[in-house]
Formats: C-alpha cells, sequence, structure tokens
C-alpha cells in the first residue's frame, strides 16, 4: 500500500493526548492512560448530572423516592458512584479513598486488582450546589507499594511528591480537565456536541505577577498573628493584587492557577475541627500542590512544602497557602516571624 499523510488536525483530544504523555515512559503498560480516561468519563457523567442540579433537588424534596420508588441521591453520592463504578472495575486500581467513605475502598476480590491508588473528592464545593456556583471533582494518583492483590493502607498513605498524576474537573460555565502526569499541566475543555474533551489550555503555567488574593475574610479574626499580617500585606499591594473569593476550592484555584496570585484557607481557632484548616491532605491539598508545582508555582501549609507531608491518617486536615511560588514564601516568612 502506498504511504499517505495524515491530515494535519489542530483538534487534540484528551484521550490523544493522555496517550502521547505515556509514550514518553517506555515502562508505562497503559494502565494509567487508561485509568486518566475512566477519571475523565467519570467528568463526562458527573458533568452530566451536575448540570440538571436543580432538577435533583426538586425531586429530592418530593419525598425522597422517585416515582420508581428508587431513593432519590443527593448529588455527592452521585458523584462518589459514578467514581466508583467507571474506575474500580478495570483491573487498573487496587484500592480507592474517597471523601465519601471513612476507611480505603480495596478492590473486592471477585475483580481484578492493578497497581495504582485513586484518591478523589468527587463533588467538591457542595456547599455551593444549591446556588448554581462551580463545583468540581478532585482527583490522585499514586503507585501502590504493596506487591499485589487488594490495597492497603500503607499505598494510600504517600507523600505528594510521590504522585504518579492528579487533576481535577470543575464544573462551571463550561466543563474543563486539567490534569498532570509529571509533563506539564494541560487543560482540555468538554464540547458537549460531540460528547468529548478537547485540548484548551495547553502547558498551563502560574503568571509570575498579577491575579488575585483568595481567601475568606470572614475567619480573620480566628487567624494566627501571622496569617492576619500577610494578609493586610497583600491588602496594602491593593492596587497590584486584589481579592476574590469563591468558596469552592476547585474554583478558587482553577483560577489562581490561570490568572496568578495566591488562595489560601490557614488553620483557624474558629472551633476544633479548624485547628488544622479545613482542606483535606490527600486529596485536596496534595494533587493541587502536584499541579502547582508543575506549572511553575507552590503550595505550603505555612511552614512546609505540601508535598513533603507524610500523611498518617486518611482525611487529615492541612492549612493551604498556593499559587504564585513568591508569594506563598512571602506567607511562609510572615508565618515564621510572627506565628
Ligand atoms: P465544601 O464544604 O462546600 O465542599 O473542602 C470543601 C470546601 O467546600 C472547599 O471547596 C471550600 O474552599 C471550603 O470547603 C469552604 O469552607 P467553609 O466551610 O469554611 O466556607
Amino acid at each position: 500500500m502506498p504511504a499517505y499523510d495524515l491530515p494535519s488536525s489542530r483538534i487534540t483530544t484528551i484521550e490523544q493526548h493522555i496517550i502521547e504523555d505515556q509514550q514518553s515512559h517506555p515502562e508505562a503498560t497503559g494502565a494509567l492512560t487508561g485509568l486518566l480516561y475512566d477519571v475523565a468519563l467519570a467528568g463526562k457523567v458527573i458533568a452530566n448530572q451536575t448540570t440538571r442540579a436543580g432538577l435533583v433537588d426538586i425531586l429530592g424534596r418530593t419525598g425522597e423516592t422517585n416515582v420508581q420508588g428508587e431513593a432519590v441521591m443527593k448529588l455527592d453520592l452521585l458523584a462518589d458512584q459514578a467514581m466508583l463504578t467507571l474506575t474500580a472495575r478495570t483491573g487498573r486500581l487496587a484500592a480507592l479513598v474517597s471523601e465519601e467513605h471513612p476507611d480505603i475502598l480495596p478492590i473486592p476480590a471477585a475483580y481484578p486488582t492493578g497497581k495504582y491508588i485513586l484518591l478523589y473528592d468527587p463533588l467538591d464545593g457542595s456547599s455551593n450546589i444549591d446556588f448554581n456556583v462551580s463545583i468540581g471533582t478532585i482527583f490522585a494518583i499514586h503507585q501502590r507499594k504493596s506487591a499485589e492483590g487488594p490495597g492497603a493502607l500503607e499505598d494510600c498513605l504517600q507523600p505528594g511528591r510521590d504522585l504518579v498524576a492528579a487533576g481535577y474537573i470543575v464544573y462551571s460555565a463550561s466543563t474543563m480537565m486539567v490534569y498532570s502526569s509529571g509533563h506539564g499541566v494541560h487543560g482540555f475543555t468538554l464540547d458537549p456536541n460531540i460528547g468529548e474533551f478537547l485540548m484548551s489550555h495547553p502547558n498551563i503555567c502560574v503568571p509570575a505577577k498579577g491575579g488575585y488574593y483568595s481567601v475568606d475574610h470572614g475567619y480573620e479574626n480566628y487567624w494566627s498573628e501571622g496569617v492576619r499580617r500577610f494578609t493586610d500585606y497583600l491588602g496594602a499591594s491593593g492596587s497590584v493584587i486584589s481579592q476574590r473569593y469563591v468558596g469552592s476550592l476547585v474554583a478558587d484555584f482553577h483560577r489562581t492557577l490561570l490568572s496568578g496570585g495566591i488562595f489560601y484557607y490557614p488553620a483557624n481557632s474558629k472551633d476544633a475541627t479548624r485547628a488544622q484548616g479545613k482542606l483535606r491532605l490527600l486529596y485536596e491539598a496534595a494533587p493541587f500542590a502536584f499541579l502547582a508545582e508543575q506549572a511553575g508555582g507552590y503550595a505550603s501549609d505555612g511552614r512546609q512544602r505540601i508535598l513533603d507531608i507524610q500523611p498518617t491518617s486518611l482525611h487529615q486536615r492541612t492549612p493551604l497557602f498556593i499559587g504564585n511560588r513568591v508569594l506563598v514564601q512571602k506567607a511562609e516568612e510572615f508565618i515564621r516571624e510572627y506565628g
């Protein structure tokens, strides 16, 4: 057959990109490629559900069973089930960790196991659902440490610096999936007409200048002296950097990644559960820290690099300062000096 050239195309689907990304790893077996694509598929399913959020709520309020007599589930549980169903049976995972489950979810003996661990928050920002504000799914992928069989706790409690891949899907005016497998950060927008994520934001880098500072000032009286002084410092440079805060971590991080600046959710003394802030290390702070560093930024808990924290429990919380490296290091300086 005579040689021929493929027509050139400016369209890159997420599947093409993931495959090409993995080709630079000669040891790759295709399992990570498949897993990232499973997550993308779950994202499409969740996007479909979130655009019907108002309707789900209306059905939910009519008596908690639908016309078939089935219980109507809240969106975050639907999202959790989409992630579980679409990723757990494909033989690529040894275990999962979800914000919705207190313990790890080892792959049941009836299904094949693989070499990866998937940690996720199925629907971050869910307190914003009722107000039609952007929400999202966050995911982190580790390679298992145990040799075989269902995954164990030690497979899940790994520091963020060992992540193989991480990303998020933001459900907003459009649905976007942003991920990194260690070769930069790339963003894809869901084209609803063809039902596929298409490359829209290649090689995202946190801008060195400009952007916004993003924090909930409602907690100001409960912050440490260092965090208060850092915030005053940012406010004082008001003409250079102004403030934006959504209250949905995925949306606030997405804006910070693209526009620059800093997002922070510090520890506060309002109640005992916020002594280490609110955000979870394994499936919120660590994957975002991985993305931030891949994009030239930085993430800290105020004293140390998020990616170096050795987790001790599945749902542990951490203060988070993330975004432009210089600004995050400035926050560390204030905290070192004033506590
Ligand atoms: P939510 O509880 O709505 O899911 O970590 C979850 C999170 O939202 C983040 O998305 C958000 O940044 C933060 O909590 C908001 O916290 P407050 O409850 O302190 O407002």
